[in-house]
């Protein structure tokens, strides 16, 4: 019998949307490369630290033969959408990855047709993302694609159809939104819980609203995480910083383990630019973020290590990275090394 001790969960399938069709112009190429720079970030390593299975899927990328911009978003949309529906299938957890938040439209069109039924929808990101093409003065798809979600969309749009039930819809951090999106957002009833309601309540009584909010009558619900919502200190590599906003640390802290929530169906992370990213922080910051969501929560851990007899009161992980620096100091000598886990373990 292997010594490693594996928490149940499904894997992990990682796909990269190669796109930069949504953003400014001059955010265009960083935006398509911004996939392919998190995948030189082991984000597969920093889930299997966790030990879940993982696996760089794919990255969708625009073939050179679609120039115009409404036929390549639709065919970014429909590669995603297929990517997340054959990981969903297979039974693992689809985690899509980029710069332009409109792939959107393609993670969660996936996610739904993969489900079945119209999804739930925690939206972490400082912007409301719910212009239609009618309302916005940039025509820019990344602050369209709950609209469209919602089936909001006048046509002709490429995607069109709504994927999200509108009553389990929760906005989480916005900080600053144009009036047309809060008018269309109202229309649908969607819940907004901005920032400054976080500041006043704080962060995890937010984040538990929302996620009963999000999961009320148990149906399926996603995850999508645009990076501006994180204080551009912390994550300057975004295509829209806005000032203010969430810790980087706060959100990896909070958002522990909610990639093992049973109704979870998908996550995404989205906005990443590596040319706007300083010191490498915000690429730093999102490993940190898929490591924490892959993380068994303390409960999980405690559960385990009682059924495995343990008594301690420290988390596996913590009783794990104990022994592998004590293993570290005494590399050939284990019954001293006992001794000093058990000598570590009483202090
Ligand atoms: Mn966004």
């Amino acid at each position: 019998m292997s010594g490693t001790v594996v928490l149940t969960q499904r894997a992990v399938r990682l796909i990269g949307v190669a796109s930069g069709l949504g953003v400014p112009p001059d955010d265009a190429a960083a935006s398509v490369g911004a996939a392919d720079a998190l995948r030189h970030t082991d984000l597969c390593g920093a889930v299997r630290r966790n030990g879940v299975g993982c696996a760089w899927d794919a990255t969708v990328a625009l073939p050179a033969t679609i120039v115009e911009r409404s036929a390549a978003l639709a065919w970014l949309c429909r590669q995603t959408a297929e990517q997340v529906v054959s990981a969903t299938t297979e039974g693992a957890l689809p985690l899509v990855l980029g710069g332009d938040h409109g792939m959107a439209v393609g993670t969660w069109r996936g996610v739904a047709q993969a489900q079945g039924a119209p999804l739930g929808m925690l939206w972490i990101d400082a912007h409301l993302d719910a212009h239609t093409s009618d309302s916005s003065l940039s025509g820019n798809a990344h602050g369209m694609p709950l609209a469209a979600l919602l089936g909001a969309m006048p046509t002709p749009w490429p995607v069109a159809s709504a994927c999200l039930d509108a009553t389990r819809v929760c906005m989480l951090g916005m900080r600053s939104c144009e009036d047309a999106e809060l008018r269309l957002l109202q229309r649908f009833g969607v819940k907004v819980i901005g920032d400054d309601e976080i500041q006043l309540r704080g962060l995890p009584q937010a984040l538990a609203d929302a996620l009963a909010y999000v999961g009320r009558g148990g149906g399926a619900f996603g995850v999508s995480i645009d990076l501006d919502v994180i204080d551009p200190h912390d994550a300057p590599g975004v295509n829209t910083p806005c000032s203010g906003g969430l810790q980087g640390a706060a959100l990896v802290a909070e958002l522990r383990g909610l990639g093992r929530h049973p109704q979870l169906a998908g996550l995404e992370i989205a906005e990443y630019n590596p040319e706007h990213d300083r010191d490498g922080r915000t690429a730093a910051l999102v490993a940190a973020l898929v490591e924490s969501l892959l993380a068994p929560d303390a409960a999980a851990c405690q559960t385990l290590e009682a059924r495995h007899g343990a008594h301690d009161y420290a988390p596996l992980p913590v009783v794990l990275a104990r022994l592998t620096a004590l293993r570290h100091r005494s590399p050939s000598n284990s019954p001293s090394l006992m001794t000093a886990l058990i000598g570590s373990l009483q202090r």
